[in-house]
């Protein structure tokens, strides 16, 4: 494959919603796409980072900068056999995985559709379609949570994920679990406790729920360990686990009995599916996290959903959940479930008159053969 040159375009898409987290509040998604154009086909590439660095170090800003200064000059004349030769033709560069990712995905979704090679056969997936969870924001009161839960349940979502924070967890959980009864409930806290808040956050083992996500600090995996001794609900990491390695070490440690994979945190689909085979090893359940991807990422992240280890509904939501145009076909909700796309590569493209509505900024940048 031959690597001719990469788009960056800054898109900015209004949220039909506001989503409030305990890191704040995002009402406009404002991202990178990156387009890799090879000699055989052209790939897409959606970068998870957001305005701000409110859930990572990483934002869109930071990340096209590292694109055009750093990442995408150092794949000039380097022999790029397949997607695979990013990893290590990047490796000096620390960090930056949502950057990473996103030219990774590229370049990986141009060199599957020059082979006619769909991603969900390239990663192994074993399912034509996926169950669906949704995540709930954060509300200012409980009937406008309860209204928007009771909205999801209506649409068919097979789970529902609420955002907690200190303040904002026993009452609302409470709330939907009265009101709803027997779904299938799990909490994310985004790493907004302490570990002295063991002791509350064990009143949530009251509620029966699925999971408790990432309560504290990304890097405390001792504490995560600790946690998971102290409460009933079993823990899954999200923001602590950037590679495989990090998966190990939390397997073995305990601090997590399942694992939330979102392929832009950890670099990409293929450290992406590293991770879902040493949790599988292990017999820890993982499932695909979102970042309020267009429906360039959804298609993407779909693929590894259908992976054989992905045996929990993750946070791939139906484009309608996200945007009121999404930047492709709109991806609806079936009977609780989404289609695995069967296209080449991710199967999906841009709507071209949506990308230009939604693009605020687009530079090319070349890439010499080797
Ligand atoms: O459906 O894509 C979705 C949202 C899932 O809650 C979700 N994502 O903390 O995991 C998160 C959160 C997020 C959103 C993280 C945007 C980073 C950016």
């Amino acid at each position: 494959m031959r690597l001719q040159g990469i788009e960056i375009r800054t898109i900015r898409m209004p949220l039909v919603a506001p989503f409030r987290t305990s890191f704040g509040v995002e009402t406009v998604r404002e991202t990178l796409l990156v387009r890799a154009v090879t000699d055989a086909a052209e790939g897409w590439g959606e970068c998870g980072a957001s305005e701000e660095p409110l859930y990572s170090s990483e934002y869109t800003h930071g990340a096209a900068e590292v694109l055009r200064r750093h990442l995408v000059p150092a794949l000039s004349g380097v022999e790029l056999r397949d997607a695979h030769a990013l990893a290590p033709a990047l490796g000096r560069f620390k960090g930056h995985r949502l950057a990473k990712s996103a030219l990774e995905t590229a370049v990986l979704d141009a060199d599957l559709r020059g082979r006619g090679v769909p991603l969900s056969h390239a990663l192994g997936a074993t399912r034509s379609r996926v169950a669906c969870g949704v995540s709930v924001g954060i509300t200012d009161t409980i009937p406008a949570l309860l209204d928007a839960v009771a909205g999801y349940l209506d649409a068919g979502y097979v789970r529902i994920k609420l955002k907690i924070e200190p303040g904002w967890d026993l009452e609302p959980v409470r709330a939907v679990r009265e009101r709803f009864g027997d779904i299938d409930l799990q909490v994310d806290a985004n790493a907004s406790y302490r570990p002295a808040d063991a002791r509350h956050l064990a009143r949530l083992d009251a509620f029966d729920l699925t999971l408790l996500e990432q309560p504290l600090a990304a890097d405390d995996l001792l504490g995560h360990a600790r946690l998971a001794r102290a409460v009933e609900t079993p823990i899954c990491l999200d923001e602590s686990i950037l590679s495989a390695h990090h998966a190990a070490a939390a397997i073995e440690l305990g601090s997590c009995s399942i694992v939330n994979i979102k392929p832009g945190r950890v670099g990409g689909y293929l450290e992406a599916r590293r991770i879902h085979d040493v949790c599988s090893a292990h017999d820890v359940p993982v499932w695909c996290g979102g970042m309020l991807e267009t429906g360039i990422g959804r298609a993407a992240n779909l693929a590894l959903a259908a992976l054989p280890g992905c045996t929990m509904p993750g946070d791939t939501s139906a484009s309608d959940r996200y945007f009121s145009t999404d930047l492709t076909e709109p991806f609806r909700l079936e009977d609780g479930h989404l289609a695995v796309p069967t296209g080449p590569g991710i199967g999906v493209v841009p709507l071209p008159e949506v990308l230009e509505e939604v693009t605020v900024e687009r530079e090319w940048i070349p890439v010499a053969a080797a």
